[in-house]
């Protein structure tokens, strides 16, 4: 055998164990793509109602009304002492991370006299992609920790999934600089951001504002009554220069949604929670405003059923129904990027202040539109992927 004959035959095998590497990360995903029969009465069965009377509650009216029309909003549900600790904690999060861009010399000044509302901002201009660094970090602070099983917040968990709560992985802190197009949400239903088969959990979210949210710092809009269908319509990736997939608004009427008269915008002051399930469509609004506007969203089910997220990370569970000492093992959360996607995590620091982000969900929909978090995607499937939650 000559040596070109040689080496065209390794180029060939080179090549055949690509091909199979690639088609058996696309085959990983190939479930993605199976359809689930809709479950319309997984988001409009109201679990037995409590019958001991607890803080926070909410009145039957208000559960009524969150099961009619996929959410509900609730004023004045936290005293702004309770959350004025969640921004001091958010104070915290983002001077960490700007002392490791100081000290990666990627910035250039600390911007240590700026506050709460705009620091994050100032530290956005020096280096683009710090707020999606800060989202895609996605630490769990103690006070995030805190007001996630907050007991009263709880009380309401259970009127609306049932007394047995586990706490969904998927959590954010959204970092919604002014003008940043990493932060807006287009349409979507978050069972988009799941398996297919997480339609058939009920799953709910509260989204907490930490400032008055409104339509100019770009609050959210929701499809009164789109969760009835009980369907997850077609989405696609992904929106513009985001990691978002996103569906249509002209599609709404395949849920029944008359799109000119049932979507509702929704400000939340500060204190308020927007309560949501997994299947009503919901986007936000862009952020024309001069502050950040910080929001944390949390989510629940119950923990005997899947929470479709790819494997990757397991629920918490937060309270039993035959225990009522139980103490929650936030460890449970930490297990993190399971074999299931044989994911090969590098050196965190290399990818850690990279502001691009990749996931699974990425695999469910057709790719119509590739920007630099879908090339993550691509690039890094036989070394690593920065998988990460919605
Ligand atoms: O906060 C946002 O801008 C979007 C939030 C969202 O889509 C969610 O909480 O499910
Ligand atoms: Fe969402």
């Amino acid at each position: 055998m000559d040596k070109r004959k040689k080496g065209s035959n390794s180029t060939q095998k080179a090549k055949k164990s690509k091909v199979t590497e690639e088609s058996s990360f696309d085959a990983q995903f190939a479930y993605l793509k199976d359809d689930v029969d809709p479950a319309p009465e997984v988001y409009t069965k109201k679990p037995v109602q409590p019958t001991e009377v607890k803080p926070g509650q909410l009145t039957p009216k208000q559960v009524d009304e969150y099961f009619d029309k996929g959410f509900l909003l609730v004023k004045d549900f936290f005293k702004p002492e309770r959350l004025n600790k969640v921004r001091k904690a958010v104070d915290q999060l983002v001077d960490e991370l700007v002392n490791k861009l100081y000290d990666a010399g990627k910035i250039k000044d600390k911007h240590a006299d700026k506050d709460f509302f705009t620091r994050l901002s100032y530290i956005e201009k020096q280096f683009k992609g710090t707020s999606v660094i800060l989202h895609k970090r996605g630490v769990l602070h103690d006070e995030f920790k805190a007001l996630w099983s907050d007991d009263k917040l709880l009380n309401v968990v259970e009127q609306l999934i049932g007394p047995d709560i586990a706490g969904h992985p998927v959590w954010n802190l959204r970092t919604k600089t002014p003008h940043n197009e990493q932060a807006t949400v287009p349409w979507h239903q978050d069972n988009a951001y799941l398996e297919p088969r997480s339609l058939e959990v009920h799953q709910l979210t509260a989204w907490i504002p930490l400032v008055d949210a409104n339509m100019v710092n770009g609050c959210m809009q929701l499809a009164t009554g789109g969760h009835r269908a009980g369907k997850t319509l077609k989405h696609t990736c992904c929106a513009g220069g985001t990691w978002y997939v996103e569906m249509q608004e002209k599609d709404l009427d395949q849920l029944g949604v008359d799109a000119s008269k049932d979507i509702v915008t929704c400000e939340v002051p500060y204190g308020g929670v927007l309560f949501l399930n997994n299947a009503i469509p919901h986007q936000s609004l862009e952020n024309l405003s001069d502050i950040i506007r910080w929001s944390l969203d949390l989510r629940w089910q119950r923990p005997d059923k899947p929470n479709g997220f790819y494997g990757i990370k397991d629920c918490v569970v937060m309270r039993k129904k035959d225990d009522p000492k139980y103490v929650i093992d936030w460890s449970e959360l930490s297990g993190c990027c399971r074999s299931q996607l044989q994911m090969k995590k590098v050196d965190e620091d290399d990818t850690d202040l990279h502001p691009e982000i990749a996931g699974p969900w990425m695999k469910r929909w057709d790719i119509v539109h590739h920007n630099r978090h879908t090339e993550l995607l691509n690039h890094h499937k036989d070394t690593y992927t920065s998988w990460h939650k919605a």
